[in-house]
């Protein structure tokens, strides 16, 4: 045992492993579960992989709450349906990240004891129906411009899940902008509600891209590795390159007093969002953070039995077929 954890860990600092490794990551080549890996990719893409996973199954909760206040039977039921998306592409995530050799039951532990992280994004609340409308348009709007280029990324699993989701992200994104629409074109309440979801969501919706690129501890690892395949700021900026025109369009006011368009980069100069705020949601101290932790460890909680059940399951089908071979 000793003998075989000395030699992967020579294999692990092999140079002519490692290069061989990142000539295939240069050459465009995916990586499958089988092949060899660095532990630190590996490590790397349980995190990323993960954290994606459990973001998907958090954003069901601000969105769950509006389910049953729908404003109409059929929005109601596009709401359903993004909800339900949202499940799936949590179950889609877990399932790439559970063939790197952790599983879904070690993920969702690590999630409700802290050591896994979920998109600050889903600390915030969502008070008004307009909201969904500003979910839909900005955070899955940021979602989509993190995630296309995720489809090339240079883990097999992972980068077919994407083409998955991102299809969806699509709808989701549209039936977004949709409530958007009809919010801010309807009365002058229903505009004002549109006006203010926009301003609590636009900057909570730029940290989604994590923090700016001089404080991003990651990148350039990942990006060698292709893990990433754009820095956090670049993502940034193409995304408010592509919402401003259509906060316009909606007639809606983004919030940031400095937003100029800017000849010469061909792009917005816009505000940061407050990092320090970033940060304090990161360790916990969002408005939601405690509320969505206590409601997962509740649904983890309540749901045991049906663990239990699905092992005393397993093992009596184990148990007959044993019995006869
Ligand atoms: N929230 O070195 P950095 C969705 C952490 S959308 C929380 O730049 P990295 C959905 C980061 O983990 C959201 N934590 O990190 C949409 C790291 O801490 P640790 C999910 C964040 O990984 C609509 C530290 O800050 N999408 O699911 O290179 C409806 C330093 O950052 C955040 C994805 O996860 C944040 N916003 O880049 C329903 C996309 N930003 O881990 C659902 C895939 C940073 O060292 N993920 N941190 O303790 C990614 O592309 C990258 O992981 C990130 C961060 C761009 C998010």
């Amino acid at each position: 045992m000793y003998a075989q954890m000395v030699k992967s860990e020579a294999t692990q600092d092999d140079p002519a492993k490692l290069a061989a490794f990142q000539a295939r990551i240069d050459a465009g080549e995916k990586v499958e579960p089988k092949d060899w890996m660095p532990e630190g990719y590996r490590k790397t893409l349980i995190r990323q992989i993960g954290q994606h996973a459990h973001s998907e199954i958090v954003g069901q909760l601000p969105e769950g709450n509006w389910i049953t206040r729908a404003p109409t039977l059929e929005r109601k039921a596009i709401l359903l349906a993004k909800v339900q998306d949202e499940a799936g592409h949590g179950l889609y995530l877990y399932g790439a990240a559970e063939t790197l050799g952790v599983s879904r039951d070690e993920m969702t532990e690590m999630l409700l004891d802290g050591r896994m992280k979920y998109s600050s994004i889903f600390n915030y609340p969502t008070l008004t129906w307009a909201d969904m409308g500003a979910v839909g348009w900005l955070v899955d709007g940021a979602a989509i411009m993190n995630q296309v280029p995720l489809q090339r990324t240079s883990f097999g699993p992972y980068a077919r899940a994407m083409v998955r989701i991102c299809k969806e992200e699509s709808f989701h994104q549209r039936q977004g902008f949709d409530i958007m629409m009809k919010m801010a074109g309807g009365t002058p309440a229903q505009r004002r509600m549109a006006q203010n979801a926009l301003d609590r969501f636009w900057f909570p919706a730029l940290m989604m891209f994590g923090p700016s690129d001089k404080d991003s501890v990651h990148s350039a690892q990942s990006m060698a590795w292709k893990i990433k395949m754009n820095t956090n700021d670049e993502l940034r900026q193409k995304f408010v390159d592509q919402t401003v025109p259509q906060a316009e369009y909606l007639g809606l006011t983004v919030p940031d007093d400095t937003l100029a368009w800017n000849e010469a980069k061909g792009g917005y100069d816009f505000a940061e969002p407050d990092w320090a705020e970033f940060f304090d949601v990161l360790k916990g101290n969002g408005p939601c953070n405690v509320d969505r932790l206590e409601a997962r460890n509740k649904a983890w909680d309540d749901g045991a039995w049906v663990r239990d059940a699905l092992m005393a399951h397993a093992e009596k089908h184990a148990n007959r077929e044993v019995a006869a071979e």
